[in-house]
């Protein structure tokens, strides 16, 4: 059985096959879990694209393959604590990431992200025309989002918390589906993807 597997890979090593052994001769050590997990929602990808909605292990699984929560954490403990949450929900909501959240780029943000009755002059206290991050920090604690995603409450936030909160805002109708195009834009407006 290697034997022939190997002879198959000499023959393709002329080709694109020497590249792919090499990217996954690497993939092999340190990321083989994630590189498991992807492979397995890959095929849960396809069937949710036919059907054209998308669930929260499609968030999950799509966010996952991104560096974004391991950048935000810090400390690198694998949790969101409430500070490193603040800080990259402030970068999320920015999605020109120029560093400032203005009024159009909020406008949008309140609505994607489940609030209503919103106001602008409350969020920008200090009427700069801006939200700066002590000011969204403010308006966040009064909207509970870490400690409502926080499932286990153990006051960390695990990657699949977070993303499964943002799903539970997408889907408005609460039947556990977002449509694609909704899905699509939303993902590729938060998470640059
Ligand atoms: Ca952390
Ligand atoms: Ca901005
Ligand atoms: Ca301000
Ligand atoms: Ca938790």
């Amino acid at each position: 059985m290697q034997k022939n597997a190997k002879k198959v890979w000499t023959r393709m090593a002329m080709g694109i096959g020497l590249m792919s052994m090499l990217s996954f001769s690497s993939c092999s050590t340190a990321e083989n879990a994630d590189e498991v997990d992807t492979e397995t929602t890959g095929a849960e990808e396809g069937a949710k694209i036919a059907d054209g909605l998308f669930d929260s292990n499609e968030l999950f699984t799509s966010f996952n393959a991104t560096n974004l929560f391991e950048d935000w954490d810090l400390n690198d403990d694998n949790f969101l604590d409430e500070n490193e949450f603040d800080g990259s929900y402030y970068q999320v909501w920015d999605t020109d990431n120029d560093g400032i959240l203005e009024e159009s780029e909020w406008k949008d943000d309140v609505t994607n992200f489940g609030l209503t009755n919103e106001d602008w002059d409350t969020w920008d206290a200090n009427n700069d025309n801006q939200v700066d991050k002590n000011e969204f920090n403010t308006a966040l604690e009064d909207n509970n989002y870490y400690s409502t995603w926080d499932a286990d409450k153990n006051n960390q936030l695990t990657e699949r918390e977070y993303t499964d909160g943002i799903f539970g805002l997408w889907d408005d109708n609460d039947d556990g589906q977002v449509e694609k195009e909704k899905y699509d834009n939303y993902y590729h407006t938060y998470f640059g993807v």
